[in-house]
């Protein structure tokens, strides 16, 4: 749907970071004296789209040498899109989140965790309040894809907001847990078996249905630590670097599931390994306590 285009009074501050390669940016400014974080990412072309780009767009040679020429192509204004993000008000949290900085890498133990990690998580991190009205059904309630509404076991799937569901090349998708109060791998045990094996397989289903997509092309996973303290599953497309998933956060849902069947308190004991951010406050934590 239409709406006015709110960006026309955005202020820029600070360009966060920026990718050439990716071909985004990430900006911090303010909005109505807000603060706010826009991101802009121009997105691949599709092969569906050729033709039209072909016969519908306007060409400027640019130069031409012997067999090798190149051209400004002007394309269709519906074919030349440019996917927006903003976060709005934005904490100090979020503008951080976007920022380009050096990472390292923290050794967590399960005490580590329960003295450093969780007291900081519980007073420090971003509210989930989004996550809360996708259960309900009071935000992008017509995006959701599958729900299992079983408050034990069931989940909402959706596409991350990440993904513009316009090709499946980059497709991902957030299964949601019902329940509230599972924050992370960390919380999980044996008893959380079922659930997992449920978001695995009506998951898989799911995707194979709406996007014919089969399960031997998918990778599923869970972040640790997360963004957001409220259990939720990753499935992307193999082979799809989606951003933000090194493979130090990646702890992939089959194995989750495999090292629960072979010890119940698998998580709530193993050392964990996850790169932080150098201006991230738990990476303070873990100095003051001298595990760094
Ligand atoms: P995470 O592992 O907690 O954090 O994943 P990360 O963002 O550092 O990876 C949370 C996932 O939820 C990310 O993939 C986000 O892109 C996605 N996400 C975040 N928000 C605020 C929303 C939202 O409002 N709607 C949807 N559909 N996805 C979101």
């Amino acid at each position: 749907s239409e709406s006015e285009n709110i960006l026309s009074g955005f202020k820029t501050s600070t360009v966060l970071s920026d990718s050439a390669r990716e071909k985004n940016i990430f900006i911090h400014g303010k909005l109505a004296d807000q603060d706010a974080v826009v991101i802009l990412e121009k997105t691949p072309i599709r092969e569906d789209t050729l033709a039209e780009i072909f016969s519908g767009s306007r060409l400027k040679l640019e130069m031409r040498n012997d067999i090798y020429c190149t051209y400004q192509l002007q394309a269709p204004p519906h074919l030349n899109e440019i996917k927006t993000t903003v976060v709005c008000p934005a904490t100090e949290k979020h503008v951080k989140k976007y920022q380009r900085q050096e990472s390292s890498l923290v050794e967590e133990t399960g005490t580590d965790y329960q003295s450093i990690t969780l007291p900081y998580i519980q007073k420090q991190s971003f509210s989930v309040q989004w996550v809360y009205n996708i259960l309900e059904k009071k935000a992008e309630a017509e995006r959701i894809v599958y729900e299992d509404p079983d408050p034990e076991v069931g989940f909402v799937l959706l596409p991350d907001f990440k993904w513009d569901q316009k090709q499946v090349d980059d497709l991902y998708l957030i299964a949601i847990t019902h329940q509230r109060d599972i924050r992370s791998l960390r919380d999980l045990s044996s008893e959380h078996i079922p659930l997992l094996q449920n978001i695995f397989q009506k998951g898989k289903e799911a995707i194979l249905q709406r996007y014919n997509l089969p399960a031997s092309k998918l990778r599923i996973y869970l972040h640790y630590q997360p963004s957001y303290y409220h259990l939720h599953v990753h499935f992307t497309k193999l082979g799809y670097e989606a951003p933000g998933c090194g493979v130090e956060r990646a702890h992939l849902l089959a194995d989750v599931i495999q090292n629960l069947q072979s010890d119940p308190n698998y998580y709530k004991n193993r050392t964990l390994y996850f790169p932080l951010r150098a201006d991230d406050g738990l990476l303070s934590k873990f100095r003051e306590a001298g595990r760094l």
